[in-house]
């Protein structure tokens, strides 16, 4: 569906009193604290986080998936709810492809249909941890690491066909989550493993363009239980050195144990110039699937600080990121789950721009730990929320998309056009 602007414009007109109270107020406290506010809106409004194409429609467990109303049926009606998204809220002007999930059958056409959206393609993501219908040896055993070479190859060659579909869409990265692992002790020699798999991606590497980053992901369990090749950053950074410059680690949130020092480990990838980019979501126990920051909003604040201070310290030589959303849940509206986690990104981002950060340093040269939390505490404790919304009005976007989503009865409206039980491709 096409979304009428004008009707954007309403609802930025009914809701434009108490938004500008909320904005004159915020900017008067922040320029008061010495920040440029209409330099932390460029930036707010310039960042831009990527749509996973398998989140558009409800996740499910392994459980069950419960169908969700009106969800795309075709990769074209993916792209149109990613332009649905980019519309409400400026903020995400590109999607990223899951390969055989979603095949761009006429890559013309498809990239001509997303640029009609203003979108383009991030990174394009890989798939060796099903087996298809059509191919000849199994993954059951696993893919890049398998002990038969046959094996190995046929997974190799996937991701060259990959890259081959990012390069028709314009794509300029190749992420690859490698599930192979083991599931009990013993099962396998953990060195011949990585072996393999250093071999495996070493030849899919070689075919990268010259433009090309290939994001190495890292998961410590699940879908094998005992031993996972790629488990941690340590490992991805170790694949990612061996490899050479154009392969950088993969930083998805829900990939850690519990209580891991997650923002630790971005500096430590940043120190390396080896950062590559995020999947955002959130996770309460082992899960990976939650909306962004509905969980530990501080912790997202912590990250974006370290990205912050690293990304704009002289030192730090690091590649672009790709930022990208890859949460899928059960139970909410897909839309309306996306939009939640771009805002609480854009959040803590925001947050981490005002951070005082001359006024930190010198409390850490000083080992003044109580200042170091109060000025934290305090631009974490700032609703920012109101330059977030002034962002997107400038842009064009809905004050509150969430609320316009609703308003506007989208949901209902898909509904009626892709039936009340459709099913979207992924997991
Ligand atoms: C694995 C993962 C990986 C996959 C996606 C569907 O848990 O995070 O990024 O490609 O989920
Ligand atoms: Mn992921
Ligand atoms: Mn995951």
């Amino acid at each position: 569906m096409i979304l009428d602007k004008s009707l954007i414009e309403q609802h930025n007109q009914a809701n434009q009193s108490l938004h500008k109270k909320k904005f004159e107020a915020l900017s008067a406290v922040l320029s008061g604290e010495g920040h440029d506010v209409k330099t932390i809106l460029e930036k707010i409004a310039a960042f831009q986080i990527a749509i996973p194409s398998w989140a558009l429609g409800t996740g499910g467990t392994r459980f069950g998936r419960f169908a969700g109303g009106g969800e795309p049926r075709s990769l074209e009606e993916k792209i149109e709810d990613v332009g649905l998204l980019h519309a409400l809220n400026q903020s995400s002007n590109s999607i990223s492809l899951h390969i055989p999930w979603d095949i761009p059958k006429d890559p013309k056409a498809i990239t001509q249909l997303a640029a009609s959206f203003e979108l383009g393609f991030d990174a394009v993501n890989s798939n060796t941890f099903q087996d298809q219908a059509d191919q000849k040896e199994s993954y059951k055993f696993g893919s890049l690491s398998h002990t038969d070479k046959a094996v190995r190859d046929q997974a190799i060659q996937h991701n060259i066909d990959v890259i081959r579909h990012g390069v028709d869409l314009g794509s300029k990265a190749l992420t690859i989550w490698l599930s192979d692992g083991t599931d009990f002790p013993g099962q396998q020699n953990f060195r011949r493993m990585f072996e393999r798999t250093l071999d495996s991606i070493q030849q899919i590497y070689a075919e990268l363009p010259a433009d090309w980053k290939v994001l190495v992901e890292y998961k410590p369990y699940e879908p094998h239980f005992y031993s996972t090749v790629i488990a941690d950053w340590g490992t991805s950074l170790l694949f990612c050195n061996k490899l050479g410059e154009k392969a950088v680690g993969l930083v998805d949130l829900g990939h850690h144990l519990p209580n891991t020092n997650i923002e630790q480990i971005v500096s430590r990838f940043l120190m390396e110039g080896k950062l590559g980019g995020f999947h955002f979501n959130d996770s309460k126990y082992g899960d990976d699937d939650l909306t962004v920051g509905s969980i530990k909003p501080y912790q997202l604040f912590l990250i974006f600080n370290e990205l912050v201070e690293g990304m704009s310290s002289p030192e730090i030589k690091n590649p672009e990121l790709s930022w990208m959303i890859d949460a899928s849940h059960n139970i909410k509206d897909p839309l309306e789950d996306l939009l939640q986690s771009v805002e609480a990104i854009k959040i803590a981002y925001a947050q981490a721009l005002i951070i005082d950060r001359p006024a930190l340093e010198k409390a850490q040269a000083e080992n003044d730990a109580t200042l170091a939390q109060e000025i934290m505490q305090n631009a974490y404790r700032t609703d920012v929320r109101a330059l977030l919304a002034e962002a997107r009005q400038q842009a064009g976007a809905a004050l509150n998309p969430v609320a316009f989503y609703r308003e506007s009865k989208i949901r209902e409206q898909l509904v009626s056009q892709r039936g009340a039980k459709s099913f979207a491709t992924g997991l």
